[in-house]
């Protein structure tokens, strides 16, 4: 059981003399659980080792970029003969027309594809270009759904806003916000009322098909295919957020599972395979209007990167193998079915929402279905049960508006191992 954090404490102190909060990310910071971050050294398959040498089982799995787990031999050795050839070169290589085609294979709604430095980078790009493709300003965002950074999507978001209680940012114009409208989620309803009065004037709406910024929340049953609908009526683009879900649900991300056919998609994460990048992609006479081609300026210096593409490429490659997803969704099964049958057994009010190798675990009996009943969850005790797993080596998400990833290199014997840190850690919360 980890126990000694000293030098991860020193580090700690010189980062906050350098970095605002001593860290990169704010949900890195660990304000939603107390203590204080602690500082990783390396990565090795299921595991996470901090610079005092103490070993974590991972559920973070880099924000969800490593499907496969750290240091993936497959990536690794391609990375390695990457980097004998060079690290940027700003020109066109083949090996980006490798990954576009293989993304562009994987999913069918993508006809054409342009790589980004990062989701936040992929979503605001694509929302420039549905502003651009259909002439209209307004966009319609869900409540607790995060999709980066950008001004104007900051507004009810998830993930490290929800976390500091801050879902919309200081230092945004209210006129660069103006044209985001906020709906609930998994509410049709409500969306309805919002295109009967403003219809003629959405440019797109943007939606994480499965929520993961707000802890794992799945769509109602009728729920997309409602949207898809009423974004065809009022001729409206429907852009799916599958920075989390692409490549992670199945090969062809959430829109294979739930059978929808989305104008745009957002990419990241596991298509750098841990390395830093993003993609926006979808129909040809959409993406057609990007520059050069188009009137739509989007542009960046590392765009492309090779080490990333090689990274993400590798990834993919791992992912084709027959049987891969199988082997994910029987890993979340054994853990699901023990994790729900302790939750049963013991009187905690918990509620489990997961799918593929997503998991949350919201401390509230309410059934989550959308940010008002993800913020019913009671944060002081998900940070207590955060820090008893840690004590027991288990390395969660910081944050209960977060989502735990199951990886391809995580064990049986991790997985029980989690799961007998789990009955211990909800006991004890449940105890007076
Ligand atoms: N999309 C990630 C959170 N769900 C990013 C992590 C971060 O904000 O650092």
């Amino acid at each position: 059981m980890p126990q000694n954090y000293s030098k991860s404490i020193n580090s700690y102190q010189e980062a906050l003399k350098f970095i605002p909060g001593g860290v990169n990310s704010p949900v890195r910071a660990f304000k939603a659980v107390g203590g204080q971050p602690i500082f990783m050294e390396k990565g090795e398959g299921a595991f996470l080792y901090d610079i005092d040498g103490n070993q974590y089982i991972d559920y973070l799995g880099g924000w969800g970029s490593l499907i496969l787990g750290h240091r993936h031999p497959g990536v690794i050795s391609a990375l390695e003969e990457a980097l004998k050839k060079g690290t940027s070169f700003g020109t066109p290589t083949e090996l980006e027309t490798a990954l576009a085609r293989e993304i562009v294979a994987a999913v069918p709604s993508v006809e054409m594809v342009r790589l980004v430095n990062s989701g936040t980078e992929a979503t605001m790009s694509a929302l420039r270009l549905a502003r651009g493709y259909t002439g209209r300003n307004k966009i319609i965002k869900f409540e607790g759904c995060y999709h980066g950074h950008a001004d104007f999507l900051l507004v009810k978001a998830g993930s490290g806003a929800l976390t500091l209680g801050r879902p919309t940012s200081a230092g945004i114009s209210p006129q660069v916000i103006a044209d985001t409208i906020v709906a609930p989620y998994n509410d049709l309803t409500a969306l309805d009322e919002v295109f009967a009065r403003e219809g003629e004037n959405i440019a797109a709406v943007i939606i994480e098909p499965v929520a993961g910024n707000m802890g794992v929340i799945l769509p109602q049953p009728g729920f997309l295919e409602g949207l898809r609908e009423l974004t065809r009526h009022y001729g409206a683009l429907l852009i799916f957020d599958e920075v989390i879900t692409g490549f992670r649900l199945a090969y062809g991300g959430a829109q294979e599972i739930y059978g929808i056919d989305p104008d745009l998609t957002c990419l990241g994460k596991i298509i750098g395979g841990g390395l830093p990048i993003g993609a926006y992609g979808g129909k040809r006479r959409i993406m057609e209007q990007v520059a050069p081609v188009g009137p739509v300026y989007q542009a960046g210096t590392l765009a492309g990167n090779p080490l990333a593409v090689t990274a993400g490429l590798a990834t993919l490659r791992a992912l084709k193998q027959p049987g891969i997803y199988d082997d994910l969704a029987r890993k979340i099964k054994y853990m699901v079915s023990n994790l729900t049958g302790i939750i049963q057994e013991l009187p905690a009010e918990v509620t489990l929402n997961h799918i593929g190798s997503m998991v949350t675990i919201f401390f509230t009996p309410v059934k989550v279905k959308d940010y008002q009943t993800a913020c019913h969850s009671n944060t002081e005790k998900y940070a207590r049960f955060f820090q008893c797993m840690l004590a027991r080596g288990i390395y969660l998400p910081p944050s209960q508006f977060e989502t735990c990833f199951v990886s391809l290199s995580h064990t049986e014997e991790q997985i029980s191992q989690t799961i007998e840190a789990f009955k211990k850690c909800i006991l004890e919360l449940s105890l007076p």
